[in-house]
């Protein structure tokens, strides 16, 4: 649940406010209070962010929004006038300055607000080898609701992201020591597993034609140096919408619609790197026996239901560790990470004893399982191999050897 206090005593601006937020965050919460003294009477630690009017009736200058800053609370301020001096005084501070100018005040709230709340918990790499540099950068990430990852050149981001496995976002500078922003940004493409990964480069080289080669090894966006905070924030939470979308998307194309297991995608994109990260490791496949009939003789639907309760059933049986896919209509294979191929036989033993009827309907499958093979391919083949042999030794069985 975000928390938002809004301090706004026009009414116009708290209702539109109010009504442009609800409409794109689903768990938000909005306490409006439009005085300076009802502000300190607000217990200010209760809230993730303030968005607050630049003018209040009861206050001369800007003391409502020194208060909040001396209560440690992220916050937007509003405001009627364009005034460079206040943006100047306040820019570093807070986390965004929006001038009240259109509905576009509302759309640009409104898309900040939404970031903000998804930035929690999100790790960001930055790569910078000036340490007054990576802190300026840092302050303003963690106004922006960002957890921050340091490192001092590429060989060191490299090491943390190793070690950690949920960087959103590197931003990183060129001209490092040991090694340097041109050579990590081509290491980190390299890596299939950070193919996605987005990469904002940070130049102070004058030259364009080097300057240009950022984006041509592969970094996402670029900012020149001095670091103009509004234009990081913006560009970080452009490139961070598009990374969201597209896992988004990604974890839909592997996810079976019918049965939630996952389908063949994730052979390709996950399970054949896993594979070969794992010295031990089985896989079985599962086939439903005569599964057209049950079709045939209760119709399409209830073949479904038969399907999503046999994906369901495979699945409170084995390990978190372990991966169902749906590898066809109504077969299935089970990944299993450090398992040998007898240990995965009294999983599927166990699976097999505990298959209930569904809507009165009985029914059996048969299995192949195998941990033989140098490749994924080769492993899938050896299971498949047997999982044939025990449809035709007369299905309803498991075979391992
Ligand atoms: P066997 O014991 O040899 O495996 O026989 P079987 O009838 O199970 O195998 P077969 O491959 O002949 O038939 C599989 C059937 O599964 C045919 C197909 O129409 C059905 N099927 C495939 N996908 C779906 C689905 O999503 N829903 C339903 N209801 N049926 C499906
Ligand atoms: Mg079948
Ligand atoms: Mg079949």
């Amino acid at each position: 649940m975000l928390k938002i206090l809004l301090i706004e005593d026009n009414k116009t601006y708290q209702k539109a406010i109010e009504k442009f937020i609800s409409k794109e965050i689903l768990f938000v919460e909005f306490k409006i209070i439009d005085t300076f003294e009802k502000l300190q009477k607000e217990e200010i630690e209760l809230y993730d962010i303030a968005i607050c009017d630049y003018i209040l009736p009861d206050t001369k200058n800007d003391e409502h929004i020194e208060y909040l800053l001396n209560h440690y609370i992220n916050t937007i301020v509003l405001t009627k006038y364009h005034d460079d001096n206040i943006r100047e005084k306040y820019i570093d501070l807070v986390l965004d300055y929006i001038y009240k100018d259109d509905v576009n005040t509302f759309r640009y709230l409104t898309q900040l607000v939404k970031r903000y709340n998804k930035n929690k918990n999100k790790n960001v790499l930055v790569v910078d080898d000036s340490k007054v540099i990576r802190k300026k950068i840092s302050k303003y990430l963690k106004l922006f609701n960002l957890e921050v990852l340091e490192a001092e050149n590429g060989k060191e981001a490299k090491a943390i992201l190793e070690l950690i496995d949920n960087v959103s976002l590197i931003i990183t500078d060129i001209v490092m020591p040991i090694m340097d922003g041109f050579d990590l940004i081509k290491s980190i493409r390299k890596n299939k597993s950070f193919e996605e990964l987005p990469i904002l480069g940070i130049s102070g080289l004058n030259n364009n034609n080097e300057t240009i080669k950022i984006l041509k090894y592969g970094a996402n966006d670029l900012i020149k140096k001095p670091v103009l905070k509004e234009e990081l924030l913006i560009r970080v939470g452009n490139l961070l919408n598009l990374y969201d979308f597209i896992n988004q998307y990604k974890q839909k194309s592997e996810i079976d619609p019918l049965t939630k297991a996952y389908n063949r995608n994730i052979l390709e994109s996950k399970i054949d790197s896993l594979f070969h990260i794992y010295d031990k490791k089985a896989i079985a496949m599962l086939d439903i026996d005569f599964f057209k009939k049950i079709n045939d003789t209760y119709g399409h639907q209830v073949g479904d239901e038969v399907l999503k309760y046999f994906a369901n059933h495979i699945k409170e049986n084995i390990r978190k560790n372990d991966f169902l896919i749906r590898y066809g209509g109504e077969e299935f294979l089970v990944f299993m990470p450090n398992t040998s191929k007898e240990e995965a036989y009294i999983v599927l033993y166990k699976i097999k004893n505990s298959l209930k009827d569904i809507n009165g309907i009985k029914f059996t499958f048969s299995a192949g399982i195998a941990d033989e093979g140098e490749t994924l391919a080769e492993m899938i083949k050896i299971a498949d191999k047997r999982l044939y042999k025990a449809k035709n030794e007369g299905r309803n069985r498991i075979i391992f050897k």
